[in-house]
């Protein structure tokens, strides 16, 4: 008698085998050996979560109620993330090219070809020839590491880091106007604010455990504005949408700017005692009238006038912003302009008052502090001023004319890889190839290099590019710690040992630094001791971590900068009492006039094209699209297109349809729907190859950030 077939291969006659991704771990629903209590390696709320390990391996998590920030909760990526370490892809060995492709090598065998690689670059072109490009994926204790490899055992200028795309214009834009780079407010502050601006971030989807704070607020009565040109989830229960042009917000922050004076909504006391340019940002606003800022933004005078009336009217208000408004040619223009309104009304420094850029990146605060930015020195010190430099260079004990200027920007990076000017890069925790605009472009540069090594637990599409790959560690994988969007550094707690031949990154990076010759800067023997180093040398310094400990740390489940000694409890809010960080204590004000985007719409091309994500992928994808859970959700690119264009086009749900700009074009299926502009249409980006969305983005920089602008250019959509 035949016997049943089981439901695995009912399944597989009547679907096919599933796409090559793991099944769960077979060891899932053991019991663990232990719970280790951490954070979760994707977005910069950092959730806690304890993971469950069993021989060595995550095979699950448990919630982590007590953490406060998610109290338990966590998104769909926090519940998928522990798969990661079990992959079939995961790098075991690092990897040297040969002539027939990547063979597995040893380690004594990869550093050799990379520090032969870096001595003879630089001899033959000089320091600067050779590149670093770090990421905020990483630690804190990582990121200090990189900086200190690059100016030391490297040498170079040229290090910057994938933040670059990320927080930039947000963070030049708080140290001019408040004199310091940090959310002004812990997001305990959310529920007690009466109304909300959001501005340019799809929390629902990018911070979903942020949406609880934002829908407490709304129980407790608050008004929410969202301004976005599409109506994401959080949209969706806002009290007011201003669906704004992509491009246009400095103009709209104008507006509302000007329709609060007109509406005698100022705090005119607050202004005089703690501000100071004012008088010329209302002189500025006098022409931005809501009928022609209606003109230039698309969003109706009447909205703008309600806006202000809800901002301007509740006794407590907070505003939050992303990339939305940031990855522009004028993002440190659009933030200062949305700033201007929180200050013209003085609501900030005050429970349920202030402002806050969400940051992106599971470290993108701490990321950006200790010294990984090609314009920067540890503890947020400026590499430019002759007395931070001269603090630095005595703590590393290097002359402080050995301590290298200012280099380039990512982007700049790899210009001037295209350029022939830089001929070797290392990096490691980006993917510059799948993450920066006109990807075409970057693949041109990148074969141009006569090295390339990444440090990557994955193949990345950059790392497929490379000489050399070394493996290196998951976030589950080390110890650290990492600073949220809040500013509140907390700790990363290692699960799990790196599986095979796999080395945690910091000792990579050591190693390195050893190997260069450089053995006394990088004898550090755990990650605890980099951070001893890390937190001494920011004493005194603008980012003040001085008082901070492993311990501490985790006993006080996280400490917020600045923590200048030891029983410092943290700062949670900042400007209390309207105390900014400049040297006068006054917050500024700066102005703009609007401009329009590096490339606007025209005959040719007459509709905006606007990327950004979704909720079940992270980035460039190169974690997310090897969780097949999370490739179900969303398993390829879309374009969203609004009905009307979409019946202009002819084309219906589903259909493919081919999108256009300049630098090259890409076939996506649309996704019709009524929440987007008519105007504009949206792809994710978390895709490589002929579905990179950034194959279309345009590389036009912000004058001071030097970000890119993501966020907008121009296109023509055809049905094919
Ligand atoms: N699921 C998921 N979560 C993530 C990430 C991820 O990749 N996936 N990445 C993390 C990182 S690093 C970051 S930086 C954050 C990003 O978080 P967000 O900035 O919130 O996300 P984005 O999708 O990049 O863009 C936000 C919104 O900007 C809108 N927008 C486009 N153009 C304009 C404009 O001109 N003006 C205004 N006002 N809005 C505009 C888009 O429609 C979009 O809804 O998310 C973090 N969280
Ligand atoms: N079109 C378009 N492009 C965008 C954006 C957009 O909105 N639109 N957003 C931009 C933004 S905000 C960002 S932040 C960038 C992000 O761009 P990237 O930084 O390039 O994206 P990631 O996917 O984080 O790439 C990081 C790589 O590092 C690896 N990695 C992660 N953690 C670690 C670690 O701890 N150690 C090591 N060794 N490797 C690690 C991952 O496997 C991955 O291969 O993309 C930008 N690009
Ligand atoms: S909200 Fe962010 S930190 Fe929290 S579980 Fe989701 S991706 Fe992870
Ligand atoms: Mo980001």
């Amino acid at each position: 008698m035949a016997t049943l077939p089981t439901t695995a291969e009912i399944l597989l006659k009547d679907f096919g085998p599933r796409p090559a991704y793991p099944a769960l771990d077979p060891l899932y629903g053991q019991t663990p050996d232990k719970l280790v209590k951490t954070h979760c390696c994707f977005c910069g709320v950092q959730c806690g979560i304890q993971l469950k390990v069993k021989n060595n391996q995550v095979i699950g998590f448990e919630p982590w109620e007590e953490f406060p920030v998610n109290k338990g909760k966590l998104c769909p990526k926090g519940i998928k993330r522990y798969v990661q370490n079990n992959h079939p892809d995961r790098l075991l060995h690092p990897l040297i090219r040969g002539e027939h492709g990547f063979v597995e090598t040893s380690w004594d065998k990869a550093y050799e070809r990379t520090t032969t690689a870096i001595q003879e670059i630089q001899s033959k072109y000089g320091k600067d020839a050779f590149a670093f490009l770090g990421g905020a994926s990483m630690t804190n204790e990582k990121a200090y590491l990189n900086g200190k490899f690059a100016r030391i055992a490297l040498g170079t200028a040229n290090i910057d880091y994938n933040g670059r795309l990320c927080m930039v214009s947000a963070g030049a834009a708080n140290k001019m106007a408040f004199g310091v780079d940090r959310a002004a407010n812990p997001w305990s502050d959310i529920p007690l604010a009466k109304a909300l601006i959001l501005a340019g971030t799809n929390i629902g989807e990018c911070f979903p455990i942020l949406t609880d704070y934002i829908w407490r607020a709304r129980d407790n009565g608050a008004k929410i504005i969202v301004i976005d040109p599409r109506i994401t989830p959080i949209g969706r229960t806002a009290d007011l949408i201003l669906p704004v042009k992509p491009g246009r917000d400095s103009a709209l922050a104008n507006g509302i700017l000007h329709a609060l004076i007109k509406e005698d909504l100022l705090d005119r006391d607050f202004i005089a005692r703690h501000t100071t340019g004012f008088d010329k940002v209302e002189e500025l606003v006098e022409n931005y009238t809501p009928e022609k800022v209606e003109e230039i933004s698309g969003v109706s005078r009447k909205s703008i006038y309600r806006a202000a009336e809800i901002w301007g009217e509740a006794p407590t208000a907070m505003l939050l912003h992303a990339r939305g408004i940031e990855h522009h040619t004028k993002g440190v223009e659009n933030v200062l302009s949305y700033i201007n309104i929180v200050l013209g009304t003085g609501k900030i420094g005050r429970p349920g008052c202030g402002y806050g850029t969400i940051t992106g990146q599971g470290n993108g605060q701490g990321g950006r502090e200790h010294g990984q930015r090609c314009n920067q020195l540890p503890g947020g010190r400026d590499i430019n001023h002759p007395g931070h430099r001269q603090e630095v260079s005595e703590y590393w004990g290097i002359p402080e004319a050995e301590l290298p200027g200012q280099g380039l920007t990512a982007c700049e990076i790899i210009d001037a890889i295209e350029a022939g000017k830089i001929k070797g890069l290392l990096s490691i925790s980006f993917n510059p190839l799948v993450s920066i605009p006109d990807s075409n472009r970057t693949k041109k540069a990148l074969d141009k290099l006569e090295f390339l090594g990444c440090i990557d637990f994955f193949l990345s599409e950059t790392a497929q590019h490379a000489d050399v790959v070394l493996a290196g560690s998951l976030q589950e994988e080390d110890e650290g710690t990492v600073t949220n969007g809040e500013g509140r550094c907390i700790r990363l707690k290692q699960s799990i040992t790196p599986p095979g031949n796999a080395k945690v990154d910091w000792q990579i990076i050591c190693d390195l630094g050893k190997r260069l010759g450089k053995e006394k800067y990088f004898d550090f023997k755990n990650p605890g001791e980099i951070f001893t180093e890390l937190t001494g040398i920011s004493a005194n310094a603008p980012v003040d971590y001085s008082g901070m400990s492993y311990e501490r740390l985790e006993k006080e489940m996280g400490l917020f900068w600045p923590c200048p000694s030891p029983n410092h409890p943290g700062t949670p809010r900042l400007f209390e009492g309207g105390k900014f960080f400049h040297p006068d204590q006054k917050a500024k004000f700066f102005g703009y006039e609007y401009r329009a985007p590096a490339e606007d719409v025209d005959a040719d091309y007459p509709l905006f094209f606007t990327t950004g994500r979704v909720v079940s992928q992270y980035l460039s994808g190169t974690q997310t699209r090897r969780i097949g859970e999370l490739v179900d959700q969303y398993p390829e690119p879309l374009c969203e297109i609004h009905p009307l264009m979409a019946a202009k086009l002819g084309v219906k749900d589903k259909m493919p349809v081919r999108v256009i700009t300049r630098r090259g074009e890409m076939v996506v299926p649309a996704q019709v729907v009524t929440t987007i502009r008519p105007d504009t249409v949206f792809v994710p980006y978390h895709w490589a190859g002929k579905k990179a969305a950034n194959q279309l983005t345009n590389r036009a920089l912000d004058p001071i950030s030097k970000i890119p602008e993501f966020k907008v250019c121009a296109c023509r959509v055809e049905k094919v």
